[in-house]
């Protein structure tokens, strides 16, 4: 599928945005302004390409580390640092942009998913779901279930893998001894691989497997094959468990770099663009840094909300437990 020059533009341009922030964020963590951040360094192909496959009815369940689909989303980037600093639940307005928050529990936003797209089926309503989940995502029982009940019910929702070489410390080959694609053939649910470092490739891959979906296919995944350049979080050091030279391969397949790249050689943008591309990244990392600049804290007891959506009697228990050990 060749991509307007617009698209490609405005796909390159969404890359540039969320690595600036992503870098400026990683710096935040490390003067002490965030609690910890998860990078998306090299992921922003995968995420970028995925969500501007998007439609308006559809939905996005994230997982923690898809910056690069808020900013495709519309989500401002800034929103999400309230989350790493431990002073929101989530950061963003989930039904105004049709992206949910970001769930930590590894895995667990996949069954969310698959409930939520049965219940747009159930109501009628157009649209599916999009839900990203890592490759170590895929050892976890909800998976499976989520699978289960996905092929079940014909439910509208693309599992989205980004398969980017790491579980923490543990390999991909570790999870999974054919490709993640396949991980559905039991189920009843196919899958395809796509390069996740063009992003060309990841919309296209996307929309399709959308078209599909929309039209009452049933469930599909995507495995985007593509590389955690960074850390797993400012918590990690990578350097301890794997090899430098696969840092250094991958790093000759930057996603960014290689949109650069293909937009040069099919003549879509000049250095007047590539130089705004990266004003208006500086200027969302001076963003990030004001956002930073004033405390923000979370009232003690908001951290009890939402855990239930009505009053439950061990909620409050422990709530009265901490308020009293903390007096
Ligand atoms: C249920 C659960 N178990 C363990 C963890 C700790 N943990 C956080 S991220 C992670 C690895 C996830 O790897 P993957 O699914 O490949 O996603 P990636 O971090 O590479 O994006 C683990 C084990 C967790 N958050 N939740
Ligand atoms: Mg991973």
């Amino acid at each position: 599928m060749l991509l307007a020059g617009e698209l490609r533009r405005t796909m390159y341009r969404d890359m540039v945005l969320t690595r600036c922030f992503d870098e400026q964020a990683t710096a935040l963590q490390r003067q002490g302004k965030l609690a910890l951040w998860a990078p998306s360094l090299g992921q922003e192909a995968a995420q970028v390409g995925s969500a501007h496959a998007a439609g308006e009815h559809d939905w996005i369940q994230p997982s923690y580390r898809d910056h690069g689909v808020l900013q495709a989303r519309g989500v401002a980037l800034t929103d999400v640092l309230a989350l790493f600093r431990g002073s929101d639940h989530g950061g963003w307005d989930a039904e105004r942009h049709r992206v949910q928050l970001y769930t930590l529990v590894v895995g667990a936003q996949v069954l969310h998913a698959v409930g939520y797209a049965m219940g747009l089926a159930l109501d009628g309503v157009p649209g599916a779901v999009i839900v990203y989940l890592g490759d170590g995502a895929t050892s976890q029982g909800e998976v499976s279930e989520a699978l289960v009940w996905a092929a079940s019910c014909k439910a509208p929702v693309l599992f989205f893998i980004q398969n980017n070489g790491w579980a923490i410390s543990t390999p991909t080959a570790t999870q999974a001894a054919v490709p993640l694609a396949r991980r559905g053939e039991g189920f009843g649910v196919g899958g395809s691989q796509v390069d996740g470092n063009d992003v060309s490739a990841c919309y296209s891959a996307t929309r399709a497997a959308l078209e599909r979906i929309h039209a009452g296919g049933g469930p599909e995944i995507i495995e985007a094959v593509t590389y955690r350049l960074g850390p797993h979080t400012t918590s990690d050091d990578p350097s301890s468990y794997r090899p430098k030279a696969e840092e250094a391969a991958w790093q000759e397949r930057d996603p960014i770099a290689l949109a650069r790249a293909a937009l040069e050689g099919d003549g879509l943008a000049d250095e007047g663009f590539f130089a705004a591309a990266s004003s208006a990244g500086a200027a969302l990392a001076a963003a990030a840094r004001e956002r930073c600049a004033r405390p923000e804290t979370l009232a003690l007891r908001q951290c009890f909300d939402h855990v239930y959506a009505t009053d439950h009697p061990l909620v409050a228990e422990e709530l009265a437990d901490l308020v009293g050990a903390q007096a």
